[in-house]
């Protein structure tokens, strides 16, 4: 589908598709957490209360939800946002981990829309934000980071054709997220 676009006064209204990926940059997923304990008791038949409990194993199971928001100029786009062509913005990809254990060999994809060109080499990671991090902070740590390679190799990130992602999936290092801490992607596009 070829993207409208408004040549007359020289701006590119975001509709589709373009607008289709600015539309989930605020579709913020709340992180859910599930916690059961799970207790042993035990008893022998004719002695009452012979045995105390067992230990108590409390175990969390959670789902990680991706964050994904967009800036321009180190500040948050609201969805909708009407660009310039040309107009550099900056994609944020985040995941949240707020439990006290680290989460192992996480993927992550994310297919650029044709109305976005990848700029080569700005590709970031990071691991430092703590968990509740607010976009603006967790975008501070992401964009201090160092560029990894955007080739899919040894490093965590990379991007292939159109589609960025992170993790041994595709094709890169495997993906851990520390315990409460905020992993994030950066990476540069321009509008078409
Ligand atoms: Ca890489």
């Amino acid at each position: 589908m070829q993207p409208r676009s408004h040549p007359s006064h020289g701006r590119r209204r975001l509709t589709r598709p373009a607008s289709l990926a600015l539309a989930m940059l605020l579709a913020a997923v709340p992180l859910r957490a599930n916690a059961a304990d799970n207790t042993a008791v035990g008893d022998i038949a004719g002695i009452d209360a012979d045995l105390g409990d067992s230990n108590t194993f409390t175990l969390n199971a959670m789902t990680l939800a991706l964050v994904k928001t967009a800036f321009r100029g180190g500040t948050e786009l609201t969805s909708g946002a009407t660009l310039p062509r040309g107009t550099l913005v900056q994609f944020m990809v985040y995941i949240d981990n707020p439990t006290g254990v680290s989460v192992t060999d996480v993927n992550v994809s994310d297919v650029l829309d044709p109305g976005f060109s990848y700029q080569v080499s700005s590709i970031k990671v990071d691991n430092t934000a703590a968990t509740g991090s607010t976009p603006a902070d967790i975008y501070l740590a992401v964009s201090a980071a160092a560029t990894v390679t955007d080739a899919n190799d040894g490093d965590v990130a990379g991007i292939s054709g159109t589609t960025i992602t992170a993790g041994s999936t595709g094709g890169n290092g495997q993906l851990d997220i520390a315990a409460n801490a905020v992993w994030a992607i950066l990476f540069d596009v321009t509008v078409q």
